[in-house]
């Protein structure tokens, strides 16, 4: 049983590093600025929000691609930053929402969540498995790669050297474990073929389109719930790409894929997690106010509060 948080704090991070197209940091800012706080406050929380998250800069000169990962260096100490608020915000009991910024900032809040709960699991909600290796990448792109460290399939030695007296980048995450039957995955349709043998390899529960098409988003979403979370009992950490849903819906996001969810499938989802009691945590990833034209941008930022309020108890009745 989790005694249900009553406070929400917003976490908005303001972060693009994990990828390459600018605007994706301003996400965050859109998103409160569209009138988040007094969104979730007319659902009945009391909501923390002290501004936007600042963030250490790293210049670009000062952080060489190691290997194939592009800005390591700042990649890791953004979401090492990230996993000490969030985490903060948790043993406070309070209910950390997370707004970005790229996916690569789920190292911080989920090894955030864990180190309050750590039996918790995670609902990942995407077009993509974000599961890729520093072997497996082909991009380089850091927000390809957060549940392979998180899952610890991969950790900093793995990097390869780095310059003398240096701490290793994403040292901080190689004691983080949450373990490969603990993640579920909905909505996928884009997953490179390194990412499919990892999730063949570990047995991952991974609900593509396919099984959304097949099965019905109701019933993929009690499976996707049973196969982590079989008791109904631990906690649940909601994880949510806005490239998930079709880019129709949801048109200003960095790496759209057609084929998505529709609204109601996003928001089911959101609703139907809230209803288990069991969310201790939500991130609303990917929104980038600077893609498409303005309606899409209002479009994306209005689903995107629409989905974080669904996640967090708005109902239909
Ligand atoms: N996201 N699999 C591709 C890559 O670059 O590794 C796309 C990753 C997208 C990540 O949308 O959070
Ligand atoms: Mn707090
Ligand atoms: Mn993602
Ligand atoms: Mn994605």
């Amino acid at each position: 049983f989790i005694s249900e948080p009553r406070t929400i704090a917003i976490v908005g991070c303001p972060f693009s590093g994990g990828q390459g197209r600018l605007g994706v940091d301003e996400g965050p800012i859109h998103m409160v600025n569209a009138g988040l706080v007094q969104q979730l406050k007319g659902l009945g929380w009391e909501v923390e929000f002290d501004g936007h998250h600042q963030f250490e800069d790293i210049s670009a000169q000062s952080d060489p691609p190691i290997g194939k990962l592009k800005n390591p260096r700042l990649v890791s100490k953004v979401t090492e930053a990230v996993a000490t608020v969030v985490g903060g915000h948790a043993k406070k009991g309070h209910l950390p929402l997370t707004i970005g910024g790229d996916h690569s900032l789920a190292m911080g809040t989920v090894a955030g969540t864990l180190s309050k709960y750590p039996d918790a699991c995670v609902i990942w909600v995407d077009a993509h498995a974000d599961i890729n290796t520093p072997e497996t990448t082909e991009s380089g792109n850091i927000h390809g790669m957060p549940v392979a460290f998180l899952a610890s399939l991969t950790n900093s030695s793995s990097l390869g050297a780095t310059a003398v007296g240096e701490t290793q980048p994403f040292a901080w995450l190689d004691n983080v474990h949450l373990p490969p039957s603990r993640i579920a995955y909905i909505g996928l349709r884009d997953v490179d073929a390194g990412e499919k043998a990892i999730l063949r390899e570990h047995n991952i529960a991974a609900y593509s389109m396919h099984e959304v098409d097949r099965y019905g988003i109701g019933k993929v979403v009690e499976m996707a719930i049973d196969r982590v979370n079989p008791g109904r009992r631990a906690p649940i950490h909601l994880s949510f790409d806005v490239d998930a849903l079709d880019p129709t819906v949801a048109p200003s996001t960095g790496t759209p894929v057609r084929g998505g969810l529709t609204f109601r499938e996003g928001h089911y989802i959101c609703e139907r997690l809230f209803e288990t009691g069991l969310v201790v945590a939500v991130d609303l990833m990917e929104v980038n106010p600077s893609l498409e034209d303005e309606e899409s941008v209002q479009q994306t930022v209005a689903v995107g509060c629409s989905l974080v309020r669904a996640a967090l108890g708005e109902t239909l009745l």
